[in-house]
């Protein structure tokens, strides 16, 4: 009972400051963009780009995970643009409009939600508990309540779990991670920008091109394995994948590969075929490597919306997902589907694409990410 009481207060406490710690915790970085102001937000991702090059030593770690956190803020800053124009400008005239909150203000709010792709279900769940919390704390204010509605979106991402974010690492070698989803999501770019990832870490990367369905794809998976100086196995268009990826994990074997990345192919569209195809996948990945794959990560374009959560879904019921990529939030305004994803398909959003560059790939973050897309209401 009063371990309970103990934990209320202590979960009280911890969301009370959600917006604020958000706020300050990137707050250094908007001083250096006021300091350098002149400059162009690419002008300073390249000076940072050259502060991690100048020293290597212990002494200035602190200075360069600083760094090159700043530089992941500024990504999702750019990245998240379009969602935050789209985001907090109907926010703002939510609050221009209404200077008490009202049924119509909740309704309101209801719907700018929804249209962000956050999802009904999340939707109605937020909506609920934002109401309770109104209630509870008799809250008036309709400018502290903007600062509500962002605590409550972390809070409902967050759901008082440990979210897993990283990749889960083989001890022995190599650590095989399969990438799954329908055509033209970005799967064979993720590999692309991955794989130049864990090759800037020191680690020895392979590609195997399990796409042999679509024309050229091989090809596209060798050019960028060759620009990012990884190995290749890969056979011709129409071979069986299971053989190319069976080739593929003996070579990593006898290559000591750290990483193999394995592209496929997505036909969604024959469900029961794609099944059938990615049991033997997995077959042949556990006869060479027995606890492989140690991902499966499975791709979805955000600017695809709801039928991108459909896709997490059917993909759900046919093999086992460790962990989802979200590729394209840049072009999309409705960037709320990461939120919907978490709740409704119930896997963990591991990385986000938020454009083109490499570096645009970025690991998941929740705060970075409501950061970047209520920034300019902090
Ligand atoms: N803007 C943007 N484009 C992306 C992103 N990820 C992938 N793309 C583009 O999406 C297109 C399809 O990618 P591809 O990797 O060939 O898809 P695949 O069929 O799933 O292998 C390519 O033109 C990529 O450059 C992203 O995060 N942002
Ligand atoms: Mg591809």
């Amino acid at each position: 009972m009063i371990i309970h009481l103990f934990f209320d207060i202590l979960i009280v406490v911890i969301r009370m400051g959600l917006f604020n710690k958000i706020k300050n915790l990137f707050k250094k970085g908007e001083k250096i963009e006021e300091e350098q102001s002149e400059l162009s937000v690419e002008d300073i991702v390249e000076e940072f780009d050259d502060v991690d090059y100048v020293d290597d030593s212990d002494v200035h770690e602190d200075v360069q995970s600083d760094t090159k956190s700043l530089k992941d803020v500024k990504i999702y800053e750019k990245g998240l643009s379009k969602s935050r124009q789209n985001f907090v400008s109907k926010l703002i005239n939510l609050t221009n409009k209404y200077n008490k909150i009202t049924e119509d203000y909740f309704d309101e709010l209801e719907e700018i939600l929804i249209m962000a792709d956050i999802g009904v279900n999340t939707v109605m769940d937020f909506m609920d508990r934002l109401r309770k919390r109104v209630r509870n704390e008799k809250i008036e204010d309709v400018d502290y309540l903007k600062e509500v509605i962002v605590d409550e979106l972390f809070i409902i991402y967050v759901n008082d779990e440990v979210i897993v974010n990283k990749i889960n690492f083989s001890e022995k070698k190599p650590t095989v991670i399969l990438f799954v989803g329908v055509n033209g999501v970005g799967k064979t770019t993720t590999i692309a920008k991955l794989g130049s990832k864990f090759h800037d870490e020191g680690k020895k990367v392979m590609m195997v091109a399990g796409d042999t369905f679509r024309a050229g794809a091989t090809k596209q998976l060798e050019e960028w394995a060759m620009k990012t100086e990884s190995l290749f196995v890969g056979k011709e268009e129409g071979a069986d994948p299971s053989s190319v990826i069976y080739d593929g994990l003996e070579k990593a074997l006898e290559e000591e590969v750290d990483v193999v990345l394995i592209d496929t192919a997505g036909r969604l569209q024959n469900k029961v075929n794609l099944m059938k195809e990615l049991e033997k996948i997995n077959k042949v990945i556990g006869k060479i490597i027995p606890d492989g794959p140690h991902e499966t990560l499975l791709v979805i374009d955000a600017t695809t919306g709801q039928n991108g959560i459909s896709q997490a879904k059917a993909f759900k019921e046919i093999t086992d997902i460790t962990g989802i990529v979200l590729t394209k939030l840049d072009g999309t305004a409705k960037g709320g589907i990461v939120l919907a994803i978490k709740e409704s398909v119930g896997i963990p959003v591991k990385f986000i694409g938020l454009g083109e560059r490499k570096e645009d790939l970025q690991v998941f973050d929740i705060e970075k990410y409501i950061y970047g897309l209520f920034k300019d209401m902090m």
